[in-house]
């Protein structure tokens, strides 16, 4: 057993006796109510799930297991020359709360190396489909491919519900094992004539997904602060709610993230980095090799408002304030890219959505999310395919859902079974002011 199963086992008992006190001595303490217009509206902040991983405040932004991103960068261990730390460090962390020593880390790369291999037959399933299937299909096949795989399925009936966290685990290492490579393979295969170039499992996740793609240092830092970046975002977004809810039926981890991955398709969710570089892409068009003004930006923007559609990379169902995902990826830049055309659109949009959004009058938050600034730096690497770089973000979202769903089975969260009511019922409760 690796010194994180060991950890992550200690820390599950640790932890058990709190869950079971509140359920038991505390189950009917009230902790929100619910109104109409949430009810109808998404759900908007219903205080209805639970977890330690991660926590969004709608100022502050992302705190992985009570730290910023900053902290967490700062604070997990780095290869020698690199600026941001191992994904497999991350993991450590993500699971147990705890900073991981260099040899942890490192036992963890170990690990992963010996999961590593995929299944000949995915890459026939992702050969078989059509070669114009949308990246993010061939991502989400591949993982639901894997299906038999699964440790959990295999051992189920053998299983006493408090052991079930033990397969989830080693499921969720599988798959977080294989991902990279299953990332790669699809963009080779999609986009390189199929000219795959096969992995070196010497090197850390990061490190070996920027091999396999074929894209030179310092990409390895870009893959590792990608993953990190996009990891988790507390459990209501739509790719985690939707992990953790087909896993409380007790389906295996590759049911539970492939339909995860479906939810990230969305292009209000994950998708809206394709739609980000799309919409710049035809803005440029539009400006005909003409250098563009805040002026040309501020009526594009317009434009798109007023045909109906959403400007991407802008909004957010938590978060009022700028993205600190947004912030990190923009320093970066500052760092590396600090005279990219393309850097310097992404800014000039930065200084004037804000304000036209907040003028139109409809969005909470008229700042920006991640998705806004993470196709440049890709772009700048030389991959100008858009339409895979939600795959990038899935690949990092599964550090995430995969670490929770593992607490979810540890702590024995039950069925996910909201209510519904109909809507004669809500216009009974208006007109008497209240469901009681
Ligand atoms: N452009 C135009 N209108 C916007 C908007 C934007 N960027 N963001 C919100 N609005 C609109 C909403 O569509 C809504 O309009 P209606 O009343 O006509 O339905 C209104 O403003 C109120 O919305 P809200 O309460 O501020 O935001 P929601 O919680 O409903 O939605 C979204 C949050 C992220 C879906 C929304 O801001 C959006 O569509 N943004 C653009 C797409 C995007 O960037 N998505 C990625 C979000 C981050 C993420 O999950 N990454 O994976």
């Amino acid at each position: 057993m690796t010194r994180l199963k060991a950890r992550l086992q200690e820390k599950i008992e640790e932890h058990r006796p709190r869950t079971t006190r509140l359920l038991k001595e505390f189950g009917k303490v009230v902790i929100d109510e619910v109104t109409i217009d949430q009810c109808i509206g998404g759900a908007r902040d219903i205080k209805c799930l639970v977890t330690d991983i991660s926590y969004l405040d709608s100022q502050e932004g992302i705190r992985f297991r009570g730290k910023l991103i900053p902290e967490t960068f700062a604070a997990l261990p780095k290869l020698p020359g690199a600026e941001y730390p191992t994904v497999e460090s991350f993991w450590y962390f993500l699971l147990t709360g705890e900073i991981p020593t260099a040899e942890e880390a490192e036992e963890i790369h170990q690990d992963f190396k010996a999961r590593a291999k995929v299944p000949a037959y995915v890459f026939d399933v992702l050969r078989a489909l059509p070669k114009d299937s949308h990246p993010m299909v061939m991502l989400s096949t591949a993982v639901l491919a894997m299906q038999k795989e699964s440790k959990f399925n295999k051992a189920y009936h053998s299983l006493k519900k408090n052991d079930y966290w033990d397969t989830t685990y080693e499921d969720a290492c599988d798959l977080l094992a294989k991902l990279p490579e299953i990332a790669a393979f699809i963009y080779r295969y999609k986009y390189k004539n199929g000219d795959i170039i096969p992995g070196n499992y010497e090197l850390d996740m990061g490190a070996n997904f920027a091999h396999m793609m074929g894209i030179a240092k310092p990409y390895d830092d870009v893959a590792r602060m990608y993953f990190i970046l996009h990891s988790d975002h507390e459990s209501g977004n739509v790719s985690a709610h939707t992990t953790h809810l087909v896993a409380s039926a007790l389906s295996d981890a590759y049911y539970a993230f492939s339909a995860g991955l479906n939810g990230l398709a969305g292009p209000l969710h994950g998708l809206a980095n394709q739609e980000v570089l799309q919409w710049i892409m035809e803005f440029q068009t539009k400006m005909n090799g003409a250098e563009p003004t805040e002026e040309n930006v501020k009526a594009a923007l317009w434009d798109t408002l007023n045909s109906g559609h959403v400007i991407p990379g802008y909004g957010h169902a938590v978060l009022r304030k700028t993205d600190p995902r947004y912030t990190a990826q923009m320093e970066f830049c500052q760092k590396h890219l600090p005279n990219d055309p393309l850097f310097k659109l992404v800014n000039m949009i930065y200084h004037v959505a804000p304000g036209v959004l907040t003028e139109q009058g409809k969005t909470k938050n008229p700042w920006p999310n991640v998705d806004a600034q993470s196709g440049v730096i890709q772009w700048y690497y030389g991959l100008t395919e858009y339409d895979f770089y939600t795959v990038l973000f899935g690949v990092g979202r599964a550090i995430g859902v995969l670490a929770n769903i593992t607490w979810d089975r540890a702590l024995g969260y039950a069925l996910e079974r909201p209510k519904s009511v109909t809507t004669a019922m809500l216009e009974d409760w208006a007109a008497k002011g209240g469901s009681k």
